[in-house]
């Protein structure tokens, strides 16, 4: 097993960076972020060993910004190279590590992956986030209408490849960068139906299947989905603590593992 579990918690301010030895890698992250989610699972992917060093987003440790200037998660470390911005992250491991290539060769296919993912990167997200992780207020339906409507696009485009990934008959670049997003649509509870997206579905279940092997699924189980949105959205910044709230709601988090996340609501 590739991933170090004894580092669960997110250093903030005051938290003191561990040395890294040389030859070691390490991930800059955070359990809720699912662009550093992206960088965890190509790591696995080339089956990299690598620790994880988890960062407080609200509360950054002074240190992290001399290793990302941004301030955000992920950033990877090794050997004094220093690489930010998932997608730059996961392109370098791809590059560095020949073994197990996750691009298509044939240069138009791989032009083709690239425009999925800018379509996803520029209008599935966006809408994502701003129906449920940083809701608008008030045009939450609105912005979850937007998520439907760009969701459709990538269930006809995955369809009219007619293979269960976007890399075949296994999933390949593409679908661990938006992998993610797929992951985390358990913020809507029952609100997202999948009866529109049988592709999609099949999908879903798929990279589920795969992923239970490198043990990079993020087990979430919630008993009530009216405040598991308000709940990760508080996670997402506050991620060192052990309980959110919304109004009244008390969620309890806990981490049995590095990178999975067991949400229970008490
Ligand atoms: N384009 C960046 C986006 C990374 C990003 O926005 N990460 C969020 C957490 S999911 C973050 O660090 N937010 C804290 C901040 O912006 O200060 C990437 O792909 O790595």
């Amino acid at each position: 097993m590739p991933f170090s579990p004894e580092q669960t918690e997110h250093l903030a301010e005051g938290g003191l960076l561990p040395p890294l030895g040389q030859g070691l890698v390490r991930l800059y992250s955070n359990r809720f972020c699912p662009f550093a989610h992206r960088a965890r699972l190509v790591l696995a992917a080339k089956e990299v060993p690598f620790h994880i060093v988890n960062i407080n987003l609200k509360r950054k440790p002074q240190w992290y910004f001399s290793k990302n200037p941004l301030g955000t998660t992920p950033c990877f470390e090794s050997d004094g190279k220093i690489v930010t911005d998932s997608a730059i992250i996961c392109e370098f491991l791809n590059d560095a590590h020949t073994n197990n290539p996750l691009w298509p060769q044939d240069p138009y296919q791989k032009a083709l992956d690239k425009m999925v993912l800018e379509y996803f990167a520029s209008k599935v997200s966006p809408a994502f986030f701003k129906s449920s992780y940083y809701p608008v207020k008030g045009e939450e339906d609105k912005w979850f209408g937007e998520y439907l409507t760009h969701l459709a696009v990538i269930e006809d485009k995955l369809q009219e490849r007619g293979t269960p990934f976007f890399g075949g008959s296994k999933p390949g670049m593409l679908d661990y960068l938006i992998w993610p997003w797929f992951e985390r649509q358990v913020v809507y509870g029952n609100k997202l139906s999948f009866d529109k997206f049988p592709t999609l579905s099949a999908f879903r279940a798929a990279m589920k299947q795969d992923l239970q092997y490198s043990k990079l699924l993020w087990p979430m189980t919630c008993t009530s989905n009216s405040s598991i949105i308000t709940s990760m959205v508080s996670m997402i910044m506050t991620s060192n603590e052990i309980r959110c709230y919304r109004s009244s709601q008390k969620c309890s988090v806990s981490a049995h593992r590095t990178c999975p996340v067991q949400v229970d609501h008490t």
